[in-house]
């Protein structure tokens, strides 16, 4: 179901919900009892949960909130080193340059077109999309689009457009999951468990590769899989089995750019046409992780 009201022509190429801001309560809610019940890890709140459900104090008169989902591929990078070419896996979501462009654009063209405003909402995307029923989650945490599998991004921006659509329901899993559990085995740090549905947040290997401190001395290096986060759990899925061969080719890394990445340099420090090469990974929102992550995979022989 599509936007009706305001000529969205341009946001057609999207799956997209609205909801209502009058729910906006109930959506902080969904994490607020989770934090008073002391289930979400103090380190994810401070470093990652950071929402502003304050949205009309930036943005006056806001009426609906638009979700909207792009499919987004694995990112092939290769990396020259000892006279072999390593390939690493970018899993999706971290190339995002190019697609939040077009997603601004289309919105720019539908709806400030129409003379009313859009700012990107800082809220919990996966709750307001399975709430406002564009998604469904999987065992694994992550929420799944009908044709897309979980292989997309997730958008939510806020309007003062009063869209008519206000799409709102409970939080679903879906029927895929409910006998299967091949996410949770294949998951190398059991970060999802039986004993309830909340991913054991600090338990994923995400969480450690993803920040520049030094990952948990638990963490094997060999479960790393991915040049920066985890795909076990996304690829053992078969409700993402047509999604996997949606592979695109990223850059290629020389043998003396390996080397160099190798040794950690500040990134003022690496040649601009390398930087170029490490924004087209998209680990360069969180360059400080990529040569300790590339020593992970490297180090221990893991090409995927
Ligand atoms: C914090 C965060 C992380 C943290 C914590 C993950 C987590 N599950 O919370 C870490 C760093 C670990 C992480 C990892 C990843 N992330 Co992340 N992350 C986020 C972020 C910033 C917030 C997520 C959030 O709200 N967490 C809080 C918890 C409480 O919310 P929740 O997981 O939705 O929990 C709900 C359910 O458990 C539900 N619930 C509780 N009990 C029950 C019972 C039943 C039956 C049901 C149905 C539901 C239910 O209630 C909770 C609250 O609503 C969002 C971006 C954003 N602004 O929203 C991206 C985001 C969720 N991440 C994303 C991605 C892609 C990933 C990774 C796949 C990256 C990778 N490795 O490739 C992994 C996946 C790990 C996993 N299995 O979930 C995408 C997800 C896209 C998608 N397809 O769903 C997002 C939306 C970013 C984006 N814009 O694309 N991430
Ligand atoms: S692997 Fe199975 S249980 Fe996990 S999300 Fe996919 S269908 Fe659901
Ligand atoms: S992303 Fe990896 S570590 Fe995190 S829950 Fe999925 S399989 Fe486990």
């Amino acid at each position: 179901m599509t936007i009706k009201t305001l000529d969205l022509g341009k946001l057609k190429g999207y799956q997209t919900r609205t909801v209502s801001i009058d729910h906006l309560p109930e959506l902080q809610e969904d994490i607020e009892k989770l934090k008073r019940q002391s289930l979400l890890d103090k380190q994810l709140v401070e470093e990652y949960l950071k929402f502003n459900f304050d949205i009309a104090a930036k943005l006056p008169g806001v009426q609906t909130l638009i979700v909207l989902s792009e499919p987004s591929p694995i990112t092939k990078v290769g990396f020259a080193w000892q006279g072999k070419v390593y390939e690493f896996r970018v899993p999706p979501g971290y190339v995002w340059r190019e697609a939040d462009a077009r997603v601004k654009e289309a919105l720019g063209q539908s709806i400030e077109s129409a003379g009313f405003k859009v700012e990107r909402a800082r809220v919990p995307e996966k709750t307001l999309a399975v709430r406002s029923g564009l998604a469904q989650y999987g065992r694994n945490n992550i929420t799944y689009v009908p044709g897309y599998g979980s292989f997309y991004r997730l958008y939510v921006f806020a309007t003062d457009a009063a869209l008519p659509e206000d799409n709102w329901g409970e939080r679903t899993m879906m029927k895929a999951c409910d006998n299967c559990t091949k996410c949770a085995d294949n998951c190398p740090t059991h970060a999802i468990t039986a004993d309830r549905f909340l991913l054991h947040a600090e338990n994923c290997l995400t969480f450690h590769n993803e920040r520049p401190v030094a990952t948990a001395d638990w963490i094997k290096p060999e479960w790393h899989n991915a040049l920066i986060g985890c795909l076990r759990c996304k690829e053992i899925c078969p409700v993402n089995k047509n999604q996997l061969k949606n592979i695109v080719d990223g850059p290629v890394f020389t043998e003396a750019e390996t080397e160099l990445l190798l040794t950690r340099p500040a990134k003022d420090d690496v040649p601009e046409a390398t930087q170029k090469k490490v924004a087209a990974t998209g680990v360069d929102y969180s360059y400080e992780v990529l040569g300790r992550n590339l020593d992970l995979l490297i180090k221990n022989q893991h090409p995927v």
